[in-house]
């Protein structure tokens, strides 16, 4: 018999829709409604996280934890209190009604005093999971090692000065692979937390790319030898904990990736705040990996304009979230990948019911960025415009440019006669930016209707 760790909630987080004023129904977020063909809960694929919801006691540099977590009480044996915090987390999913998780080993497992010890816990562990995931039907969507935390990787785990912490990130690494696979991960994550320097004085760079390199081709083919079908994800961010990221951004990541003959291996697992961290809107990093081929999954939160460092605040910008939206539906929609709540409470929010809140107001601001990015593909003016801008490419002069069948000698003398003679044309930009509002104000008036399609 489970403890009942959200004793505010019984049973499952109901729909209320617009007009409801219950803080704990779904405004909008209604898995089963149909979008461009498919149900919400398809076309998004929410996943909670287990560090920032389940094994972060509140703390901050400053100050100690201040939730109400009793699997976290140190007093706790340590595998006592991993199990007690699989069973409030999967009560959690369960009552709030999202298909996925996602977890690193030392989220849901103690690290022992042995790397044997630490993998003798973290399968245990895996077995409770297993067994919470088939009752619930709570699914995996991805798994990743905490290559972070502990001393040993304080200068970085790939890219540490010593080869002996390489292999012991290979370690875990390996493990959670194949504990990933065990539980039907859709794919794998590596976010290079502290693969990066603090100083170049003691820095070689060729030598910790080429290492960085080095481990994720190990890790590609172990995937292979393993036969796990999911795909490989890196986690972009350009700074924090360290002062300088190799995995800066999505186009960073791609120059590296091709640089070292490992295209096609790996995708990015996006972070929005991480993204702004890099001096670039969630937009444009979903935008620049869809172009490059790599996007692959979603780590949705928000950061502060104010601040900056990395906030992980539960998304409440419709405006934002929309644009990023709409890049993933135009790329067809995600495949494997998902939208994982990679954010966390405030400190104050020190009720276990807060967990609730922060992540309904998160998915209903998913579902309405989704309902505004599906009403812009299907009035399909935006793309129709910006197909238009490039008219142009599609007559002689623009294929026979891009056919390689001229040259500048060519294109000189059709301009020194007058022949070509471009004329400046509008880039039509605020009309744009009214049609993406147009959307989301439609969305507005169908959701205050209490439509339920
Ligand atoms: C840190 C971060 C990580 C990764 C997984 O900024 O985003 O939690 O998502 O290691
Ligand atoms: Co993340």
């Amino acid at each position: 018999m489970s403890q009942d760790f959200f004793p505010d909630v019984q049973g499952r987080i109901p729909f209320g829709g617009i007009g409801s004023d219950d803080p704990l129904a779904f405004k909008v977020y209604q898995p089963d409604r149909f979008v461009l063909g498919k149900p919400m809960e398809d076309h998004l694929r929410i996943a909670v996280c287990c560090w920032h919801s389940f094994n972060w006691p509140g703390s901050d540099v400053f100050g100690m934890g201040t939730f109400d977590r009793p699997w976290l009480d140190p007093r706790l044996d340590p595998l006592i209190a991993a199990r007690a915090k699989a069973e409030a987390a999967f009560e959690f999913f369960d009552k709030l009604g999202v298909p996925f998780f996602c977890f690193h080993d030392r989220d849901v497992a103690p690290e022992g005093r042995t790397f044997a010890e630490s993998t003798t816990n973290l399968l245990t562990m895996v077995d409770e999971l297993e067994a919470h995931m088939q009752r619930t039907g709570v699914r995996l969507l991805w798994g990743t090692a905490n290559l972070f935390s502990h001393p040993r990787y304080a200068a970085g785990a790939a890219t540490n000065p010593d080869p002996e912490v390489f292999a012991y990130a290979a370690a875990q690494v390996k493990t959670m692979l194949e504990v990933t696979h065990r539980l039907g991960g859709s794919s794998y994550v590596m976010w290079g937390g502290r693969e990066g320097y603090e100083t170049l004085l003691n820095t070689d760079l060729v030598r910790e790319e080429r290492q960085l390199a080095r481990f994720l081709g190990l890790v590609a083919e172990h995937k292979r030898r393993i036969g796990f079908k999911g795909t490989l994800l890196i986690e972009p961010k350009p700074q924090e904990p360290t002062k300088h990221q190799y995995d800066y951004d999505a186009a960073t990541v791609y120059g590296f990736l091709a640089r070292h003959d490992l295209e096609g291996e790996y995708r990015v697992n996006l972070e929005a705040n991480h993204a702004t961290l890099a001096g670039h809107s969630f937009h444009h990093e979903v935008a620049q990996a869809v172009a490059l081929g790599i996007f692959g999954s979603v780590d949705v939160n928000r950061g502060d304009y104010q601040n900056g460092w990395d906030t992980d605040q539960f998304p409440n910008s419709v405006d934002e979230l929309s644009l990023a939206v709409y890049e993933i539906l135009r790329a067809g929609g995600l495949t494997d990948g998902g939208f994982n709540f990679d954010a966390k409470l405030r400190r104050q929010s020190v009720d276990r019911t807060d967990l609730f809140h922060a992540h309904i107001g998160g998915m209903d601001t998913l579902a309405r960025a989704l309902l505004a990015a599906a009403t812009m593909v299907e009035q399909g003016e935006i793309e129709r415009l910006r197909e238009q801008r490039y008219a142009g490419w599609a007559g002689d002069l623009g294929k026979s440019i891009l056919a390689k069948d001229t040259l500048l000698e060519l294109l000189a003398g059709r301009v020194a006669t007058g022949e070509i003679d471009p004329s400046p044309r509008s880039g039509r930009q605020e009309l744009l930016e009214n049609l993406v509002n147009r959307a989301i104000w439609e969305v507005d008036s169908a959701t205050d209707h209490g439509d339920t399609d």
